[in-house]
């Protein structure tokens, strides 16, 4: 090959790149077939690449051949056969003039697989090699019209030293391999389905497999393989298991049958997000596979088996079917949450799972949705795309098909899918397709429902119930709050499960489904004697706030009473909130405190001593709401009054039902250790008590937490047991402290766990604490679950975090200063918390612009690290 000449570099001072998805044109060119060579070394991969390409009808005519590139360089081109010099640089992007409709290219590229701190592309993680190339990081391999609506055929020839890296793998099947000159070794990968460059996949390295095969309804015989560091083989059994069950799950519920002969699951400990659906090859972080009862919690074995079931379903709900161009994103992130969300429930309680995925969408959507980062599910603009794989588009995207099958019913919602798959399966397809699909299948009228796409923030639905004779009479109200970009909303479609209970007998009378949409909307029910008590938006059948009348003592009735179990929950809640936000709002005189006070007791005595609740369940409903959901109702907010006034409802709980969970606590520290739910309650409701005890009888809960440390023999215990005592002051914490960091110094994921619970943790000296961790040997910048457990944690305290000083928001901006050179997109998740400065009193939040604005005015920041504070400080 000939020496290309220098690139253009390209320097030309530019705002930044915001793209709009109405700007979306058919690519000009494809690519049907792709050959990649890779001579595989740590420092100096060589990569091949030989694409096919070819012109698309549907493409401007005559354009040049545009291929995307990010931080690589051509060290060789050829045109069919010959060395060619006449190609340009435009920008990142290699631009080629080609005369006919039909070519093969070929293109050779140098890349530091050691060098690639931001896991983008091919990276080097613990001595192996692996790839992340969504959404946009098969550019930084080689050259590509990267984008999700090329889909081509893989060929993929890997040669390696043998000794430091004995396996390689890629996508689909292996066709052969064999050794080569001077130790080195080779393999050749071939994947029959045509897929996009973002699903394309390596891992190079010294692996062992656990292995196991799953015959499919139709009888294939599927390998399947789960691919780890040694000594970690032994931890691989629960990811299993739950492959195997989602293999199966797909099949009975959604009629999709796996579709190669091999599938492949990597576990990677250096890994941006949580894993990556690549086609026929999974790669994972770590902490989403490995799990035993010793060093992984309960909710560790619920995220494993979430998690692999997301992956193995993004193979049609993805891979099969994939997204146009990346606005459709939610197409296939919001279908897919959802579809792991049933899947989960079906495997373990479904009310739970359900309470769960609530309070992580209360939690990390509607904060994201009422701040300066609100999007609709599907976006209309954006500068980096991966500040997009937001809760908003994965969690909302999941709450909206979710409505789609409130509104259908199951059975025909599954003929809507089916429809779906069947009219897209092989082509790159856009939200628009999906909601047609449902449409055409199920048998709806979408037409209002679309809003959901468009428009970005939390419906608000105020609800007034009144009665005159034998009717009574429900007012809905809604409203859309203004988000940016969008100050003025249309009435969206809400499907609202609702419920209303007689007075006097307590009985049900029977659910209806009332679909609000318009802005304000009766409903009539006749046959009540006096004024019924109200349960709306069952089981959470819309992603909406409601502003609910009830009576408190309403509420203590439906707590208790309520037959569908999420209402139970959600009025427990609310009794909390409206409690919590008079009392920060300063609006309590003392008898109103002690009122408030007395009815959430007697709620919480009734969930602590119903037989009828399982432990599981009883553990949900014994959950104060969190601090961010009670901030998200409050405009100024002071967060360290919500700290204080939680804490004192948590201690005043704990005084008063003290026996109560000392019982409890007794009785389930006398539970053995299983997976079965009734196991997992008992470990839930333990913790929880001691939770309660902890600011009500500190010497009692220090004793407990220090017993149930001492016996645990799960990590749930263990876990519960330290961040109890993390929170509280005496030598029993430092003594847990030391002794888990020396019993799993050699486990990261557990490690993680250490940093977190100090971060995390109520004690009123966490930053001073914080700031030594950040100094601890165990520290690095490098990799992002470290840096998630430490700073993440920290961010999520709200109190420390706040703290008066803006010391928290200092660290924290400091912290993106010093992460965006290494991982721009790790670093620009740690601005959104800075970014709700709008939503804080007034003195925290002018400390909090002027660190966004210290961060702004630094040169050099990535696109992933402008954009977010160039839209918060807006
Ligand atoms: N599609 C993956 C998520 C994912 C996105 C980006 C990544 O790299 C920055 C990695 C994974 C999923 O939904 O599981
Ligand atoms: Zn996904």
């Amino acid at each position: 090959m000939s020496n290309p000449p220098a690139a253009d570099t390209g320097l030309k001072v530019t705002g930044p790149q915001v793209i709009q998805r109405l700007d979306y044109r058919a690519p000009d060119w494809l690519v049907p077939d792709i050959t990649l060579e890779f001579a595989l070394s740590l420092d100096a991969t060589r990569v091949r690449a030989t694409l096919d390409v070819e012109r698309n009808a549907e493409g401007e005519t005559g354009a040049p051949l545009r291929l995307n590139g990010d931080g690589i360089a051509v060290a060789g081109l050829e045109v069919d056969g010959k060395a060619l010099n006449d190609w340009r640089m435009d920008g990142n992007d290699l631009v080629i003039d080609l005369s006919g409709d039909k070519h093969r290219v070929v293109i050779e590229t140098v890349i530091n697989p050691t060098a690639n701190t931001q896991l983008s592309g091919l990276y080097a993680s613990g001595g192996m090699l692996c790839t992340q190339c969504e959404a946009e990081g098969f550019r930084r391999i080689t050259f590509f019209p990267d984008r999700p609506d090329v889909l081509s055929r893989y060929r993929v020839r890997m040669i390696a030293d043998k000794a430091k890296f004995p396996v390689l793998l890629s996508n689909g099947n292996p066709v052969a391999s064999g050794d080569a000159h001077k130790n080195t070794h080779w393999a050749e990968w071939h994947d029959p389905w045509p897929k996009p460059s973002y699903l394309f996949a390596l891992v190079a390295g010294d692996l062992v497999a656990t292995r196991d095969t799953f015959t499919t309804r139709s009888g294939r015989k599927v390998d399947l393989a789960i691919w780890v560091r040694p000594g970690d083989e032994t931890r691989t059994d629960h990811a299993m298991r739950s492959l195997i069950a989602s293999m199966k799950w797909d099949e009975d519920v959604y009629g999709r049958e796996y579709d190669l002969d091999l599938f492949n699951i990597v576990a990677v400990a250096d890994f941006n997000a949580g894993a990556m659906e690549n086609k026929g090859l999974n790669i994972f972080n770590t902490r989403y596979i490995l799990a035993d009862p010793e060093t992984a919690n309960d909710g560790d074995y619920d995220a494993v088996e979430g998690v692999v079931a997301h992956e193995y379903f993004h193979n049609w709900s993805g891979n099969r079917v994939t997204c146009r161009d990346w606005f459709q994103l939610s197409l296939k992130e919001g279908f897919t949450v959802l579809r792991d969300q049933q899947f989960s429930a079906d495997r373990g309680s479904a009310p739970v799972k359900r309470i769960e995925d609530v309070r992580i969408l209360r939690a990390a959507q509607f904060p994201e949705d009422s701040g300066p980062l609100a999007h609709p599910i599907r976006p209309d603009s954006y500068q980096e795309i991966s500040n997009f794989y937001t809760a908003t588009v994965y969690n909302k995207g999941a709450e909206v098909i979710r409505m789609m099958t409130v509104l259908a019913g199951a059975e025909r919602f599954r003929k809507g899918t089916d429809l779906y798959f069947d009219r897209h399966d092989g082509q790159a397809a856009t939200c628009e397709d999906f909601v047609k699909a449902i449409e055409d299948g199920a048998g709806l009228d979408l037409t209002q429902f679309r809003r959901w796409y468009q428009q970005a923030g939390t419906p608000h639905v105020a609800v007034t119930l009144t009665h005159a004779g034998e009717t009574a009479t429900l007012t809905l109200r809604q409203t859309v709050p203004a988000t940016p970009g969008q100050p003025d909303k249309q009435p969206m479609v809400i499907p609202l499960r609702t419920a209303l209970f007689d007075r006097a007998t307590g009985a049900n009378r029977g659910e209806h489904l009332l679909v609000l949409t318009g802005e304000e909307q009766t409903f009539t029910f006749d046959g009540f004697a006096e004024l019924p008590v109200l349960s709306i938006n069952r089981g959470f059948s819309a992603p909406v706030a409601i502003d609910n009348p009830s009576s408190d003592a309403d509420l203590v009735f439906l707590a208790a009473n309520d037959d569908d179990p999420f209402a139970r929950y959600e009025a427990m809640q609310q009794l909390v909130v409206r409690h919590l936000v008079a009392a920060v709002g300063g609006q309590l005189d003392d008898a109103a405190r002690s009122a408030g006070r007395a009815a959430i007791g007697k709620a919480l005595a009734a969930v602590l001593a119903d037989p009828a609740l399982d432990d599981l369940m009883r553990g949900e409903l014994v959950i104060l709401p969190g601090e961010t959901y009670i901030a998200e109702q409050l405009s100024p907010v002071d967060p360290g009054r919500i700290r204080a006034e939680r804490e004192a409802l948590k201690a005043w709980l704990g005084t008063t039902l003290a026996s109560e969970w000392k019982a409890l606590h007794d009785r389930t520290s006398a539970v053995p250790y299983g997976l079965e739910a009734a196991a997992r309650g008992a470990r839930k409701l333990k913790t929880q008590a001691l939770v309660y005890l902890a600011p009500a009888d500190p010497a009692e809960a220090v004793a407990r937490a220090s017993a149930q440390y001492a016996a645990a023999d799960n990590m749930t215990d263990r876990q519960g047991a330290l961040m109890v005592l993390c929170g509280l002051d005496g030598a029993e914490r430092e003594a847990a402290l030391a002794d888990f960091h020396q019993r799993f110094a050699d486990n990261a994921l557990v490690i993680d766990k250490w940093f977190s619970l100090q971060a995390g943790s109520l004690h009123p000296r966490a930053i001073e604490h914080l700031k030594a961790l950040a100094k601890h040997p165990d520290f690095t910048l490098t990799n992002p679950n470290r840096v998630r457990a430490l700073y993440m944690a920290f961010a999520a305290n709200t109190a420390a975090f706040h703290d008066p000083s803006g010391e928290g928001y200092r660290i924290i901006a400091d912290l993106i200063l010093a992460l965006d050179p290494i991982n721009g997109n790790v670093a620009a998740r740690f601005v959104a918390p800075l970014g709700r400065w709008r939503k804080i009193e007034p003195a925290r939040a002018a400390l909090m612009r002027a660190e966004l604005e210290r961060i702004a005015a630094h040169s050099g920041l990535s696109r992933d690290v402008t954009e977010q504070v160039g839209k918060s400080l807006e």
